[in-house]
Order: structure tokens, then sequence, then C-alpha cells
């Protein structure tokens, strides 16, 4: 492992060179994310590779396993975005001739000779998401795309990494044109406040999400009515009607604190507009998340014909947010202190229920610690998305892997969100298994 030990920028200028050697005569195939900082990293790549104008494919993947790396064509060089840390045994095992991996993902295995890997975590582990990864390194091969920028930023802020954006020190954010302001952490910023705060997710806000009665009696409350029919939109508010609007959405979220809900709001040009990154971003995590990651590409290449189809797309998406918590907030849970799960088998897609679990992770409906598992069929199988609320507690993935001990099926993820897929035939099973163990943990607690 020593070896490896050079600083981040090191090994970006000796792979780059590598790369550029390598894809002098060979095809590429692109394998990257289906999340925003996998879009966004692949975007990067696709343009960087047509400069060059070199011959290339790209897929889009929720995960990789086995077959689907068994199943990569052997003599193109690969590379792959934003995952791949945690498939090292089955690359080396498909034998790819040439493979470069650019990920910020946790290395849980040997790694291989022949495999060219980019991931911070080898060379002191600064928090980058995959995209601002994939930047940097088209940035050394030509550094025209520093014009990539923007949707370097957009990946961080998919991945939640806003506040590493200042640790970047590297030019990052005047590169991309992005202008910061500070404020209340709902969204879209930039548009009227009543629609903002109906499909407001993320903060979840009781009485108020989803619920235009809620909405209206709350702006009526602070005083935020409307003019001439219109509503303000968050960057249109001055200081007073701000902090107004802060108490009011703390009153209806107690365990809450406020600052949690300010914060830096990140605006950047797209299509000619200055938008909230956090709405672009939200954007094209809907379009991938139902199956549309080729429009989701080319909304970040800023293809004029595309942003209506994205527009419509993230607006069904929200749509599908809205229901999906009201049939929740409907449906008979099994509820226990310390752990609620909820088993929505038809009535929520499977690539829908790990956003539910985080929303109402985040959601001041449940205590900190408490464990929300949620559970969806697709085809013959079920999703299964796990969460902690808050940042202590109970290890989900330590269970549900206990959990799937018995049962076949494969669990990933971190302490505080993890997944697993199962059989149908297993529901019950799993079920039980699952209540058994959350109850024993409480006891111990
Ligand atoms: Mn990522």
């Amino acid at each position: 492992m020593e070896k490896r030990q050079q600083s981040l920028e090191f090994e970006i200028t000796s792979i780059v060179e590598k790369f550029l050697k390598a894809i002098e005569e060979k095809e590429i195939q692109v394998i990257s994310h289906f999340d925003t900082d996998g879009i966004t990293s692949a975007t990067i790549m696709i343009q960087t590779l047509q400069e060059l104008d070199k011959k290339f494919s790209v897929k889009i993947v929720k995960s990789l396993d086995k077959e689907l790396i068994e199943n990569l064509s052997k003599d193109k060089i690969t590379i792959f975005l934003d995952l791949a840390s945690n498939s090292l045994n089955h690359i080396k095992d498909a034998q790819l001739s040439n493979t470069f991996i650019i990920d910020h993902h946790e290395i849980s295995q040997e790694i291989p000779e022949n495999i060219n890997i980019i991931n911070p975590e080898l060379n002191g582990n600064q928090k980058l998401s995959g995209s601002c990864l994939t930047y940097l390194f088209c940035k050394k091969i030509n550094s025209k795309n520093k014009k990539f920028a923007k949707l370097a930023i957009l990946g961080m802020i998919g991945d939640m990494l806003e506040k590493e954006i200042d640790t970047l020190n590297n030019g990052i954010l005047d590169d991309g044109e992005i202008q910061r302001k500070r404020g209340i952490l709902i969204y879209p910023s930039t548009r009227p406040l009543n629609r903002t705060l109906e499909f407001c997710s993320n903060p979840y806000i009781p009485e108020v999400t989803g619920n235009i009665k809620g909405v209206l009696e709350l702006l009526r409350e602070t005083g935020l009515g409307p003019v001439n029919k219109k509503y303000k939109s968050l960057l249109e508010l001055n200081e007073e009607e701000m902090e107004k609007l802060v108490t009011a959405i703390m009153l209806r979220n107690p365990k809450s604190k406020s600052r949690e809900i300010i914060g830096d709001i990140f605006l950047i040009k797209m299509f000619n507009k200055l938008e909230d990154a956090r709405e672009l971003s939200a954007m094209i995590n809907a379009c991938s998340r139902l199956g549309r990651s080729d429009i989701a590409i080319q909304f970040c290449m800023e293809i004029p014909q595309i942003k209506k189809k994205a527009e419509s797309i993230h607006a069904k998406y929200k749509q599908l947010i809205l229901s999906g918590l009201k049939f929740i907030s409907e449906t008979e849970k099994i509820q226990e202190p310390g752990f609620v799960i909820i088993n929505a088998q038809d009535n929520i897609k499977d690539t829908m229920i790990g956003t539910m679990a985080s929303i109402l992770s985040r959601s001041s409906l449940y205590e900190e610690g408490t464990v929300v598992v949620a559970m969806s069929y697709y085809e013959n199988n079920i999703k299964v998305s796990a969460r902690r609320v808050g940042k202590n507690g109970r290890n989900v993935r330590e269970i549900l892997s206990r959990v799937m001990c018995g049962i076949q099926g494969e669990v990933g993820g971190h302490a505080c969100a993890a997944g697993c897929v199962l059989k149908k035939e297993q529901e019950q099973e799993f079920i039980n298994t699952l209540r058994k163990h959350l109850e024993i943990e409480v006891i111990k607690v």
C-alpha cells in the first residue's frame, strides 16, 4: 500500500498519462452510476472523449454485479465512474484488458495489479464526489475542460457533499461561475414559495408538504401572501421575511434546529438561466431514477430540446414522492419504540423506496436513533431500504446483514443507510427475523 500514498494530484497526472496512451488505438466503454453524481461524471467524460474524437459507448447502471461485469467487452478500455471500488474482485475475475476506475466509495478489497484506480481514500481521504474526480481527471487531459466545473459541483451537491466544497480550494467554484447565497435550505429557491413548500420533501414539513391548505396557512401566518396573485420566491425574500418563514417552519418541525435549515444555496447557470443547484440535481436524479438516464445526460449537456422533457419527468417524480408519502402516512405500519417497518408492496416503485426511506429518516416524524425500514416489490423480488434517524444509533447495515444471514440476497450500504434485495417468497420470514433483531436491540439499549 505504501507506494500508493502519493498526492491525489500526482496520482491523477500519472493515471491520465496511462489512459491517454491506452485509448490511442482502442475503443472505450464508460460505465457510470445512475445517481446525479454518476450522471454528471458520465457527462464530463463523454464530452471529453467527444472532443478527443474517440469511439466510445456509455452504460448507466443502478449497481455493479458479477454478471454485468462479466458481460462487458473484454478488449475495450473500460472506465468506471462513481462506482467499482467495491467490485475489484469481480473485475479481476472478468479479466478485462485495461481498466480505469474513478471513484470515491470505500475500497474493501485488495487492489489487483493491473487496475488503475483514482480514489481519494488512497491519498489522504479528502471528501470529493465522483464528478469532482472525473472533472480533475478531464481537466488534466485538457485544461479547456474546466468549463465542466459546474457539472462537478452539481455532482457534489447530488451526493450531499456541499459542506466539503470549501475544501476543494482548486478554483472550481470560480471555474463553474457558481454563485453562493445564505438562506433556508428548501428548494427550489428560484420558484414561487407556495409551490416550493408544497413539494418540499427535504426537509419533510408535517402538514405542509403535499398539503396545499397547510402551505397557504403557513404563508398567510407569516405575512407572505401573494402580491398581484403571485408568491415571492425564497431568493426574493428580505431578511425579516426570511426569519419569519424559518420560525414558522421550525414550529412545525419541533425537533429541527435552525442550523440544519439554514445553509449555503448554490446557483448554477444552466440553459442560460441561474438555477438552484439542488433543483437541478433533483431533476437529473428524477430522470435517471425513472429510467431516462439518456435524458439526464442530455440535460447536463444543455441540449435545448431536452429541457421541457426533463422538467415534465421531474414533475411526475415529485408527484410520485407526494403520493408515496401519502400512502405511507395512511397505510398500516409495524411501529414500535426504536423502529418502524413499512411494507409498501406494489404501492411504491422499487427505484423510489430508498428515497422515501431517506425522506422519512430526515423528517421530524421519528425520534433520533429510530430505524426506518421500507420495502417494495419489483418483479419477483423485494427491495429493502433501511435508514437510521440522526447521527447516533444502530448500524443498519449490520442489522440487515444479520437478518439476511439465513436468507438469500446481497446487502450493501453504510451504517446509516443500507439496503438489500430478497425473493418474494421470503417476505414473511424476513419481516419476522427483522422484527426479532430490532426488538432484541431495543432491550439491549
Ligand atoms: Mn457519488
